[in-house]
């Protein structure tokens, strides 16, 4: 019998976002129970009990599958590949998986960081060279093949969908270089295949994203 799967997350974090995509990209059914991060948590919201009990501080995402619980995205994306028998995202050696994975995850997310919560134009125009800098490297892995790490898509797709997915936001926010033709090829690749559509959002909720940082802008400038 398959054990079943629950994610506490909210598509608004992108750690959530890796994970989410994952699960759906690797057919694993799954369960969600909203859990707003703080930022954006209604005051009344009340955390679910085995939320508290199992995530040590308090982040999405959380996975539980059986009795098991783990946080903390790329050692639980890890443990999914050796936990949940399905497609893999991580071929048997690692390679180059693992290094991308890492390297994706430190240039990724504080060129994203700075441009979404940057107040002044330096920030934000360091964070936009930061995020040119990092598309340059994937469209250098793109020259390869179709995908980041190898012949089909893997958990280094994983990583870059939460800025494929803020990117219009972050455009409008101060990203202001080109986006290499590969790059854009390859986010509509990735937002085409099931796991983007299963975290892609809506027009809505792209609205809400670019007004929640116009607005922390706003506040802080
Ligand atoms: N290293 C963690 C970071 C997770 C994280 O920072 N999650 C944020 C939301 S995006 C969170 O839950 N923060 C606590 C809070 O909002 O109260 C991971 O990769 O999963």
């Amino acid at each position: 019998m398959t054990e079943a799967v629950t994610l506490w997350g909210h598509w608004t974090c992108p750690f959530v976002n890796r994970v989410d995509f994952a699960l759906a990209e690797r057919g694993i059914g799954h369960d969600l129970v909203s859990v707003p991060p703080s930022a954006v948590r209604p005051a009344d919201f009340i955390l679910p009990e085995e939320f508290v009990a199992h995530s040590p501080r308090l982040e999405v995402p959380m996975i539980r599958i059986g009795e098991e619980f783990r946080v903390d995205s790329i050692p639980l994306l890890y443990w999914l590949e050796d936990r949940v028998r399905a497609a893999p995202l991580l071929p048997e050696d690692g390679d180059p998986v693992r290094a991308r994975v890492e390297r994706l995850d430190a240039t990724l997310m504080r060129a994203m960081g700075g441009i979404a919560y940057g107040t002044d134009g330096a920030t934000i125009v360091r964070a936009a060279q930061r995020l040119a800098d990092a598309f340059a490297e994937m469209d250098a892995w793109l020259g390869d093949h179709a995908w980041l790490a190898g012949a089909g898509p893997t958990l280094v797709e994983a990583i870059a969908v939460p800025v494929y997915l803020r990117l219009p936001g972050l455009v409008a926010l101060g990203y202001d270089r080109p986006i290499p033709d590969r790059v854009a090829e390859h986010r509509a690749r990735t937002l085409d295949r099931p796991g983007g559509r299963h975290v892609a959002w809506s027009p809505e909720q792209a609205d809400e994203y670019l007004g929640r940082h116009r607005a922390f802008r706003r506040r802080n400038a």
